[in-house]
């Protein structure tokens, strides 16, 4: 099935000269050409002029996103060090208001009636009992700016807080040797992100942006934001949090995206 826009359609450069998105993770990008795991469309001398001239090229930035994306996936979960950490901003350099994008237009959004919203927890959890809103804002805050980087081709900085999804899980009991959380939308949306990414550091469950609970289309009343993940990998209008060892394919992976698109 074919995107629902062309990538260029959505080319909006919003970077100083001094930025890219390759620049940024070069260090990337020069491990998988050293592991020889780059697929043979792009070679690390592709790669280092396009690094070296600050490109605005959008596509070319994609492409480079698709190498890093097309891996295989257990290979991708090797390469992954919990303790490395994504790049982050200034607060000067956060969008505001954030950029919406969904699997429909932005005229089919359907706002989470908190009157009847809970978090729910399933699977591998010890504590199941259903989480308030309210018992969630009585939650440490994480906050973090960092890149948001969707896979039809735009990014942009953004600033999001809220608790910390390894602090989160450990405090409902959760079975942290278990293989997947998985989180379930409001709009039926489902995206599973491995264990060891859930745990990063950088992951949270955000409340807010800029300082602000999130608004209806970046998903209120709650979102994941992780750093080491691609766009849609970031599920909006989290209604339920599920723990478990098996697979089931979220709807970007149906489109044929590969399911780890992280880092
Ligand atoms: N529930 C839900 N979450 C979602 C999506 C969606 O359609 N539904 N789209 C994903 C995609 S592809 C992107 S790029 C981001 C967009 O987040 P934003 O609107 O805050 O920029 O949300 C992700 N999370
Ligand atoms: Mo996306």
């Amino acid at each position: 099935m074919p995107l629902r826009r062309p990538f260029t359609s959505l080319f909006r450069p919003q970077r100083g000269p001094d930025q890219s998105v390759l620049t940024e993770h070069r260090g990337l990008v020069e491990t998988i050409d050293r592991r020889k795991l780059l697929r043979g469309t792009l070679s690390l001398g592709a790669l280092t002029m396009l690094t070296g001239c600050n490109i605005s090229d959008r596509d070319a930035v994609q492409t480079v996103l698709r190498a890093v994306s097309g891996f295989n996936d257990g290979v991708q979960a090797l390469l992954f060090d919990p303790n490395r950490l994504a790049p982050t901003y200034a607060a000067s350099q956060v969008v505001k208001p954030p950029r919406f994008n969904a699997y429909y237009e932005i005229e089919d959004l359907k706002p989470v009636d908190i009157g009847g919203w809970n978090l729910e927890l399933s699977g591998l959890i010890a504590d199941k009992r259903p989480w308030s809103l309210e018992r969630i804002y009585a939650l440490p805050e994480q906050e973090e700016i960092i890149r948001h980087i969707c896979v039809e081709g735009w990014d942009y900085i953004g600033q999001w807080s809220g608790p910390n999804l390894r602090d989160f899980l450990t405090r409902v009991g959760a079975d942290l040797s278990a293989r997947y959380v998985v989180f379930h939308g409001n709009d039926d949306y489902m995206e599973s992100i491995d264990m060891p990414s859930a745990l990063h550091p950088q992951t949270i469950l955000a409340t807010k942006y800029a300082g602000e609970p999130i608004t209806d289309p970046f998903g209120f009343p709650l979102r994941l934001r992780t750093a080491v993940k691609l766009g849609f990998k970031n599920p909006k209008w989290i209604r339920a949090i599920e723990v478990t060892n098996s697979y089931s394919p979220g709807f970007w992976e149906k489109q044929g995206f590969n399911w780890f698109s992280g880092l």
